[in-house]
């Protein structure tokens, strides 16, 4: 087979039982390895070469949306890492003062927002990097690629299509690029076969703290995670495209604002003096570095740093005249959780809304300007819209799980998705140092059944009502539990899903046998299960001693250049989890024990 990319798709036949497939585009040339990836590739492509390249956008009520109909729309999407949902300066929710921060300033996120729709209800594929990527770009869920933590026992996807790959087979004019963390860390395969023209390559975290991973040493003092870096190399791609005439999909995946935090050193003095939010402590002002201190100054300044990032791109788009015809869409990759996730239940690892409620806004062709909508959206639909923004009528791959968000594009908020079905499933069959369980959850209309692998319990929440998940209405619901249950298992067993006692059984067999973090810290609570209260008490002191000394270790790896500075600020990170874990279950366990003499 052979095809050629930016002109017409042509295919030849495949030889001594092999499949081939040769990218030839302006600038480069390989000759790939037959595989899965490229017949199923081959299959997509067929039906895509049925297309007309001059397929574009259907007639929308909205003004913005005649535009589209003149020139094919382009595309940006912009993915933040580990970005709370209510860490930035924009209302999630409309009119709800705590669905934003009262600290981070994201003024150009506010304007994306008054220029187009905030997605109330938007989730992430997971509560993790990974999965959430591949998830993003494949439209699947991690359920179904098999592809559900972030040491993913998954082969990474190579037969799968990207979107990359689908815009391509839609539209070859499109020009496609890659910014920032790729972090499909279990495959191989070159963003070149993914149908990527420009990359920064096969990156993940590490690309966002040093130079490389051969060069340890930290990123210039002026690109900071390199937010800068990855704007700029963005609006040069844009700029480029706009030269040609030639339309574009651009993702942009921050480093940002996942550890270790970083931004400008003026920025940070800034945020010094500016008034403190709810989720500062007195700590965070003394005059010694982090993260015994200073912490929250250098992530409000990072959140900053990237918003400024926003406002170059958008600028760009102004001054190339594209921003009536070019969609922006920003997401984050997973949920956040530093100092909390409040108003939501949990954080980053877990399947409460806090792991996998995040912020999302979008503006584009067609998209009614303030608008917010409150239909459930998540990170696999994008791959089904941007095939319908394209024009695309055409069969999407086998197994795609997402739904088009065009309706509610066009119909300012209102709507419904159409996906093959009507609910949403999480999967995430793992448990992490952060004291996350294996848990799985499905979402339909307002309401959310979460379900706990290692205890087999079941728990029910309306979110519209309680978007805590502070009052489990299993006992209250019991038909509305049976059918949801259903559903989930139903699903993870169609999708044959990971097997959350096989994945436990994995991660035993890659650690040497060594006993997993929630398992440890379970037998270290049962160790102490017979202590007095005053025993206790001696305990919690020396583990606060320890962690005050794992969290001196996490101090000076943060800005050490010393090369095994990350693997030392990992494993300190990790038992410092450990540590806050064991420490917050004896400190409950104390209280339950002086409540119990009070009350006697
Ligand atoms: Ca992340």
């Amino acid at each position: 087979m052979r095809l050629h990319a930016g002109k017409a798709i042509e295919y030849t036949g495949s030889g001594c039982g092999e499949n081939y497939l040769q990218v030839t585009q302006e600038t480069q040339s390989m000759t790939t390895r037959p595989g899965r990836f490229l017949v199923a590739t081959t299959r997509l492509l067929t039906v895509f070469s049925t297309i007309s390249t001059t397929a574009i956008l259907c007639a929308s009520s909205v003004a913005m949306a005649a535009d589209a109909r003149k020139a094919k729309p382009n595309i940006v999407l912009i993915l933040t890492d580990d970005q709370g949902w209510a860490d930035t300066s924009v209302p999630m929710i409309k009119g709800r003062e705590d669905s934003r921060s009262d600290f981070y300033r994201t003024p150009a996120l506010e304007r994306l927002a008054r220029e187009g729709m905030v997605f109330s209800n938007a989730y992430s594929p997971a509560p993790v990097c990974s999965p959430a990527r591949h998830s993003i770009q494949f439209g699947k869920t991690p359920a179904r690629l098999r592809n559900t933590c972030h040491i993913a026992t998954a082969a990474g996807c190579p037969h799968e299509v990207s979107i990359a790959r689908m815009i391509k087979g839609v539209d070859p004019s499109y020009a496609t690029a890659h910014f920032g963390k790729w972090g499909l860390s279990q495959t191989r395969i070159p963003l070149q076969e993914f149908g990527y023209d420009r990359s920064d390559g096969r990156t993940n975290n590490y690309h966002g703290d040093w130079r490389s991973t051969k060069d340890k040493r930290a990123l210039p003092d002026d690109d900071p995670k390199q937010i800068f870096g990855l704007a700029r190399r963005a609006c040069a791609f844009i700029e480029e495209q706009a030269g040609q005439s030639r339309p574009f999909y651009v993702q942009i995946s921050h480093y940002a604002l996942h550890a270790q935090h970083a931004a400008l050193a003026e920025t940070v003095e800034k945020w010094r003096r500016l008034p403190r939010g709810r989720k500062c402590r007195p700590g965070d002002y003394l005059d010694s570095p982090p993260p015994l201190n200073g912490w929250i100054l250098e992530y409000a300044a990072m959140i900053e740093n990237m918003d400024t990032s926003l406002a170059t791109l958008l600028d760009k788009l102004d001054e190339l005249g594209l921003a009536g015809n070019t969609y922006v869409i920003l997401i984050g990759d997973n949920g956040g959780g530093f100092r909390g996730n409040a108003p939501l239940r949990g954080g980053k690892g877990e399947l409460w809304e806090g792991g996998i409620r995040v912020p999302m806004v979008a503006r584009g062709p067609g998209i009614k300007p303030g608008s917010y909508c409150d239909v459930p959206v998540v990170g696999w639909d994008f791959f089904a819209t941007f095939s319908e923004l394209l024009g695309n009528t055409a069969a999407l791959p086998a197994g795609i799980d997402g739904g088009s968000l065009r309706p509610l594009f066009e119909n300012a908020g209102a709507g419904a998705v159409n996906r093959p079905r009507e609910y949403l499933v999480w999967h995430y069959p793992f448990w992490s140092p952060f004291g996350s369980k294996a848990m799985s959850a499905i979402r339909q209309g307002d309401w959310k059944l979460v379900k706990l692998w290692d205890s087999g319990e079941t728990r029910l929440f309306n979110l519209a009502e309680d978007i805590g998940e502070s009052r489990d209405l299993a006992g209250a619901e019991p038909d509305k539990v049976k059918d949801l249950h259903a559903k989930l298992i139903g699903y993870l067993q169609a999708v044959d899903a990971e097997d959350w006692r096989e994945i436990r059984a994995e991660r035993q067999k890659r650690t040497g046998g060594a006993v997993d973090a929630r398992r440890r810290v379970e037998t270290y609570l049962k160790e102490a299960e017979q202590d007095h209260p005053a025993q206790l008490r001696k305990r919690i002191e020396q583990l606060g001693e320890q962690l005050a000394r794992q969290n001196e270790v996490l101090r000076q790896s943060v800005h050490s250049q010393h090369a095994d500075a990350k693997d030392t600020w990992a494993r300190a990170n990790s038992r410092c989890a450990f540590l806050r874990s064991v420490i917050g279950r004896l400190q409950e366990r104390l209280r339950r024990i002086d409540k119990a003499r009070s009350d006697n």
